[in-house]
C-alpha cells in the first residue's frame, strides 16, 4: 500500500523568513545565527526575503516571534538563542517558557515557528551545538523551517 505522502523539499527559494536570535552568550549565539543564515542561503533563499530581530535574551523570543508570525510577513519564524545552566533554578524558568511559548506561537498562528534554541548545562555543551561537535542547532532549525514552508505549500 502506497499513500499519498507528503515531504518537504529543501528549496527556499520563493519563501520568506524571520529569525528571531538573542544576544545573551553571544559567542555561542552568534554562531546559530551564522548557521541558519548559512542554511538559507545554501538552500537557496533570496536576502530581500530574510529578516533579522534581535532581542536581549531567549526570555524576549516567543513575543517577537509570535508577532512576527502573526504578521503575515514570513512563510516561518526561526528562532535562535542559548540558555546555559548556572547555580539556581533560574534556567529551568527561562527554558521551560520559552519552549512553550515558541511552541504556543506556531500553534497560535499556524506559522511554523521552528526551535533552534541551545540548552545546555555547560558551555562546552553549548559550543558542541553551535558548530563544533554536533552540528549548529540554527543550521538545523533553518533547515527545518525550508522543509516544513514546502510541505506546508505542497500538502494544505
Ligand atoms: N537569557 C538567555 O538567553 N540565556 C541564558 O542563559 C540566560 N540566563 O542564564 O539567565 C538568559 N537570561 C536573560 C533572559 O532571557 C531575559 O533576557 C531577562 O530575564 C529579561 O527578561
Amino acid at each position: 500500500m502506497q499513500p499519498k505522502t507528503y515531504e518537504g523539499q529543501l528549496n527556499a527559494a520563493g519563501f520568506r523568513f524571520a529569525i528571531v536570535a538573542s544576544r545573551w552568550n553571544d559567542f555561542i549565539s552568534s554562531r546559530l545565527l551564522e548557521g541558519a543564515l548559512d542554511a538559507l542561503e545554501r538552500l537557496g533563499a533570496n536576502v530581500e526575503a530574510i529578516e533579522v530581530f534581535k532581542v536581549p535574551g531567549a526570555f524576549e523570543i516567543p513575543l517577537v516571534a509570535l508577532t512576527a508570525a502573526e504578521s503575515e510577513k514570513f512563510d516561518a519564524v526561526i528562532c535562535v538563542g542559548t540558555i546555559i545552566r548556572g547555580q539556581t533554578p533560574h534556567f529551568e524558568y527561562i527554558a521551560n517558557e520559552v519552549t512553550r511559548g515558541i511552541g504556543q506561537a506556531g500553534l497560535e498562528t499556524g506559522v511554523p515557528v521552528v526551535f533552534g534554541i541551545v540548552t545546555a548545562d555547560n558551555v562546552d555543551q553549548a559550543i558542541d551545538r553551535a558548530g563544533v561537535k554536533l552540528g549548529n542547532k540554527g543550521f538545523e532549525a533553518a533547515t527545518t523551517a525550508v522543509e516544513l514552508v514546502n510541505l506546508y505549500k505542497e500538502a494544505f
